[in-house]
């Protein structure tokens, strides 16, 4: 069978909002300072940071690089605890804002009745309110957060139960994440994948990307059309074929 673009899942985290540098890194200072920790996190630190995928075990890895022990585990989980609920409460008070261009492309893609997923590592106690505001008038029918898998990304398991969920062979979907990170488990479980990249990425590497894009707006928006495009364009040139950048159809 033909592959067709008959879903979208979209990454949360530098995707559908730039929340990173302005969002989480902010809740998580506030939740080392919560716990006495002396320990605050700079833009450029968090960009790094951002390697480790997974709040807690990004906290974890930084604690035991200060020297925690045995100890540093349990308390990652802790400030994790809290770190989620501060972000909590930044979504729910509105101020997480969807990348521009991006709510035009999910109303035209339900308009040509391409499906809706979500595949992210965050937790699904702030991805659930944080999608009703972003996407609520639209059907997202499924939704796999860090709650739900064993492995986070770079692990493709995360997309691989979207596909699941909806039934669809991954030739049917198509990813779009915003990371190297995040593209290699879109890749690892077979997906076409297009990259829009944000200022924490920009500069990362993107092989067997379907496209890499600094947004969704511009002169060449991308819309339904468009993904159906390079959606096509992959297959036909095969997924193991290598492209880095600047992808355009
Ligand atoms: C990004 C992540 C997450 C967030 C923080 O995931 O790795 O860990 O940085 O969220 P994605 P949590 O781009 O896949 O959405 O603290 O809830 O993990
Ligand atoms: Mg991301």
């Amino acid at each position: 069978m033909e592959p067709q673009l008959r879903a979208v899942v979209f990454d949360v985290d530098g995707t559908l909002a730039d929340t990173e540098r302005d969002g989480h890194r902010p809740a998580f200072n506030a939740a080392f300072a919560e716990h006495g920790l002396d320990v605050e996190w700079g833009v450029a630190e968090y960009g790094r940071l951002l390697a480790i995928t997974g709040g807690r075990r990004r906290i974890a890895a930084d604690l035991r690089d200060r020297g925690l022990g045995a100890e540093a585990d349990e308390l990652a989980t802790r400030v994790h605890r809290t770190k989620t609920a501060l972000f909590t409460e930044l979504v729910t008070s509105g101020a997480i804002v969807a990348r521009p261009g991006l709510p035009e492309l999910v109303a035209d893609l339900v308009a040509e009745g391409v499906r809706l997923a979500v595949a992210t590592t965050g937790r699904r106690s702030w991805v659930e309110p944080l999608l009703d505001r972003l996407l609520g008038a639209y059907p997202v029918e499924v939704v796999v957060t860090g709650d739900d898998v064993a492995e986070l990304k770079p692990d493709p398991e995360v997309y691989l139960r979207a596909l699941a969920a909806l039934g669809l062979p991954a030739s049917d979907a198509l990813a779009v994440e915003d990371s190297a990170v995040g593209l290699r488990a879109a890749t690892a479980a077979g997906l076409a994948t297009v990259v829009v990249t944000n200022g924490y990425t920009a500069d990362q590497d993107f092989p067997g990307a379907a496209a890499v894009l600094p947004g969704y707006h511009g002169p060449e928006p991308l819309h339904a059309q468009r993904c159906r495009a390079l959606h096509r364009r992959w297959w036909t040139a095969g997924p193991q074929t290598t492209r880095s950048r600047g992808g355009t159809a």
